[in-house]
């Protein structure tokens, strides 16, 4: 049994974060996935994500390469979630390469491609443009 740990906010949930869960998954027999919560975003990248800590955590329980998630507090206590959760590996994005490498002596630590064209924060402005040309209707 091969258990991989991820964590994100997963807000506006799109194929970007879909396919780096799935990628996830295979690398394991387990999937555990710590959603960041609504305090961490605002704290660390200045705004509230569109969707609840609770509501971006029964999306991603709701996928069925998820078996299992948690709030991510605080993004320093990655080491903290690691041990408790008995993760083989910890899984992230490449737009995070080289930021976990002191969990090595943890568990594995992978980084994954990320998915060009696509962020939650391309669609909170794609979605406000196409409000402006319709009139807000
Ligand atoms: N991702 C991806 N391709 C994209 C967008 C996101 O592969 N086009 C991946 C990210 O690399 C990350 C995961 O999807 O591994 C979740 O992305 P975000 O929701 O943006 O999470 P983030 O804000 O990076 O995580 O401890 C980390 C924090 O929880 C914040």
């Amino acid at each position: 049994m091969k258990r991989i740990i991820t964590f994100g906010t997963y807000d506006l949930l799109h194929v970007g974060h879909v396919r780096l869960l799935k990628r996830a998954a295979a690398l394991g027999n387990h999937l555990i996935v710590g959603v960041s919560s609504d305090e961490l975003n605002i704290s660390k990248k200045g705004r509230a994500p569109v969707y609840s800590t609770t509501e971006r955590m029964e999306i991603v329980r709701s996928l069925a390469c998820v078996d299992d998630v948690f709030v991510e507090h605080s993004l320093e206590a990655k080491g903290d979630y690691i041990l408790e959760h008995k993760a083989d590996a910890l899984v992230m994005g490449d737009d995070w390469e080289g930021r976990f490498d002191m969990f090595k002596d943890l568990c594995e630590v992978i980084y994954l491609p990320r998915t060009e064209g696509i962020s939650t924060t391309y669609l909170i402005s794609s979605i406000s443009d196409r409000k402006a040309v319709t009139g807000g209707i």
